[in-house]
């Protein structure tokens, strides 16, 4: 027995208690010690029953994903939860924090579950490319029927300890101490006679109409494989035996694991996670910030506010008049609203934001004593030099400067102001409240607590913050410039962007890049072409008939025109669009020709790579997985691939620069290959070794 899992008797009660902090992930050595565990309690000739109970904040967060990929180690999982639920023993699970996964089934595996109130179960495994592998999609239908089971197993969420207890998954809900509680139920059971109750033993569930529900969940996953092949795990546990049922979930799960999708969806996971520790930051303290201000209350600056007023700050938002303020003061309350009526927000909580925490003012004076201050005005240089201006004359010592400009250059910026190490880009997505990304922009002179301090105020808001470098676009839009620009050059050579968008939400994207734009308004790339063309290299291939269509007040969804037609919520290509891109082909003596869906998607990836990887070349970005991050959290990016750079690993980075050389060969001014991506592939090296290279 190791101390993975310490083993003490109270009474009849042995209590196998993990300990693999930060979450009792099940190792292979917390899974060896829990086999010592029942083993020793059976011999235990005094025992007659058995708690599991976790230390620390959880029960147990799963099984150790970072063993996945490895080769499997004995004890399986699977064979130890069959091993728990066959002892003769009586076994009671105390659950507290979160019982996820390989947890979860350990404790369904127990024979009595118990839990806190403020705990939260969950099968969450299709959020890795996976369904649950040691029983619970044989044993979870058993307890709850099985469309609850297929609904808990196919969206992953977390359940609450109350609608767990509702759903038939534990027995009791019960607060104080886990193992305190656990000891007594176990106690109770053992005095009342109560038997072993193994829920392998348990009816099989009713069926349900099981090819409308798989393809129903099939559409749902836009292309991802484990919460479809999840609802035909739990028709077998209606169909089949229950040791055949576990045989076919266990085949089901070793094909899963062996996906790119599961490699994908792992590395997200991981990168998540990673994306916001830098080292250099290690031990920097970030600066209190408890006040925010925020110039401009249009929908960004609305958004940010909101954002910032949910986190817990008190906001300062300035608007240049009377009108303007009240109008901003409206957004936030809309988006308040919206929060209210999604059950994020209690009334009282709703009220007390906008009337004590929101002040909106008209003159720079009420931010004299804010932390931070979030600029969201116009896009324009002389606007914002001279908002920092104002900032620079009225902001405490101390105070970070920040620009959510999406493309300026904010080392320009800061420079106009007197202490340019306390300016910084915080670059918020649309809607601020919602979207999960920020872009943290370091110029050069930017001190490194400032950084931290952009850090903490994007963790604080539950976002997933990035570092970049200044360049134009950033990371995200500058990536995005790349692919939109491949996408156009397959319009004016022969695609429709109906077609492209369609190959492109066969990949997996939420929306294809024509309709993107739509939403977004037309009227924005048409200003970023405006702003580009006197700079523009006579070689770069830029197609007018976006022009034509903005120059007609087309803007998209906004004007009900634009690639598409939308009316009354159907949504129709728009046939004017073809016209013009086939009027443009012959202006231009371009010989259309045909693009296979899967070509299309080759050459919009290559595009984004190529972008991606002179970025991270650059040190614009730091790490491959900060692009993967920023494509994923701001862009809609299919998680199941990972993010641009994990697709590219996945394909091999060999073969995106050979499609990339072939591409050049049409058009050597837009596909010149990324120098790291050429680099990589002459090293036999892949993107992620960049990954878990020492960061500098
Ligand atoms: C499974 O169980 C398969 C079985 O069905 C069948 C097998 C045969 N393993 O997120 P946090 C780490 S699949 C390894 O920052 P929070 C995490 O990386 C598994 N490590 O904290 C982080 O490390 P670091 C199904 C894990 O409080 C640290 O713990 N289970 C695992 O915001 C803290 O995590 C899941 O998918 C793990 N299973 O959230 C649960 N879990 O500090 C996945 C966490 O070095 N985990 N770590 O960065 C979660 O959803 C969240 O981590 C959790 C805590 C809610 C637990």
């Amino acid at each position: 027995m190791t101390d993975m899992v310490a083993y003490e008797t109270h009474g009849a009660v042995a209590v196998l208690r993990l300990q693999n902090p930060p979450v009792n992930a099940l190792s292979q050595a917390v899974r060896q010690a829990l086999m010592q565990g029942m083993d020793r309690a059976e011999a235990d000739p005094g025992v007659r029953a058995v708690l599991i109970v976790g230390d620390g904040r959880a029960f147990i967060a799963g099984a150790d994903i970072k063993e996945f990929g490895k080769p499997p180690r004995e004890p399986h999982l699977p064979d130890l939860c069959d091993r728990i639920e066959a002892s003769p023993l009586l076994v009671v699970a105390s659950m507290h924090g979160v019982s996820l996964g390989g947890g979860l089934e350990v404790a369904l595996s127990a024979h009595y579950r118990i839990a806190q109130p403020e705990a939260r179960i969950g099968l969450p495994e299709v959020h890795l490319g996976l369904i649950p592998g040691a029983g619970g999609t044989q044993r979870l239908p058993r307890l709850t029927g099985a469309k609850a089971a297929v609904e808990v197993i196919t969206s992953g969420r977390h359940v609450p300890a109350d609608e767990a207890a509702r759903l038939g998954i534990i027995d009791r809900v019960e607060a104080g101490d886990p193992q305190a509680v656990g000891l007594a139920c176990a106690q109770a059971l053992l005095a009342s006679g109560a038997a072993r109750r193994p829920v392998s033993e348990m009816p099989a569930p009713a069926p349900i109409d099981w090819d409308a529900t798989y393809a129903k969940v099939l559409k749902k996953g836009r292309g991802q494989l484990s919460p479809a092949q999840a609802v035909r795990a739990v028709q077998a546990s209606a169909e089949l035996p229950f040791a055949d049922g576990l045989a076919a979930e266990r085949r089901i799960f070793q094909e899963l694991m062996a996906t790119d999708q599961r490699q994908g969806m792992i590395h997200a996971f991981f990168s998540e996670r990673a994306v916001s520790n830098l080292s250099e930051l290690a031990s920097v303290a970030p600066r209190a910030v408890e006040a925010v201000g925020v110039i401009g209350g249009g929908t960004m600056g609305a958004g940010i506010a909101t954002s910032a007023l949910l986190a817990g700050l008190s906001v300062v938002l300035v608007e240049r008049g009377q009108t303007a303020a009240e109008a901003a003061r409206a957004r936030i309350a809309g988006n308040l609203d919206g929060a209210l009526n999604r059950g994020k927000l209690t009334q009282e909580r709703h009220d007390a934001l906008l009337g004590q925490a929101l002040e909106v003012v008209t003159d720079y004076a009420a931010l004299a004593d804010v932390d931070l201050v979030i600029e969201a005005v116009f896009e324009d240089m002389a606007v914002k030099t001279a908002v920092f201006a104002e900032l620079d004359a009225v902001c405490k010592p101390g105070a970070v400067l920040a620009t959510n400009t999406s493309y300026l250059d904010i080392g320009e910026i800061a420079a106009q102001t007197s202490r340019p190490s306390d300016v910084i880009g915080l670059h918020f997505f649309s809607p601020a409240h919602v979207m999960k990304l920020l872009e943290v922009v370091v110029p050069d002179q930017t001190v490194p607590d400032v950084v931290a301090t952009g850090f903490a105020l994007g963790k604080r808001m539950g976002k997933v913050a990035v570092r970049s470098g200044v360049c134009d676009g950033f990371i995200g839009n500058r990536i995005m410039r790349a692919y939109r620009t491949a996408a156009d050059h397959m319009v004016l050579d022969g695609a429709t962007p109906f077609e492209i968008d369609a190959a492109l939400t066969d990949f997996g994207f939420a929306m294809g890049p024509f309709a993107v734009s739509d939403l977004a308004g037309l009227d924005i790339a048409w200003a970023m072409r405006k702003r580009l063309a006197p700079t523009r290299d006579p070689r770069e291939r830029v197609g007018r008939y976006p022009d034509t269509l903005c120059e007609a007040g087309e803007f998209g969804r906004k004007t009900g025109k634009g690639f598409y037609l939308y009316d009354a919520g159907s949504v129709e290509p728009n046939p004017e669009v073809m016209e013009l891109v086939m009027a443009e082909r012959a202006e231009r003596g371009i010989t259309p020709r045909g693009f296979s869906p899967e070509e299309i998607q080759r050459r919009y990836m290559a595009a984004m790579v190529n972008e991606a990887a002179k970025i991270v070349g650059e040190g614009i970005a730091r790490r491959p997985l900060d692009v993967d991050m920023v494509l994923l959290f701001g862009y809609g990016f299919p998680r199941y691939h990972g993010g641009p750079l994990k697709w590219a690993d996945l394909q091999g980075v060999d073969t995106v620069l050979a499609d990339i050389e072939t591409y050049a060969r049409e058009d050597d001014f837009f596909w010149q290959p990324a120098p790291l991506l050429r680099q990589l592939a002459a090293e036999g090296r892949c993107f992620d070794d960049l990954n878990k290279a020492p960061q500098t």
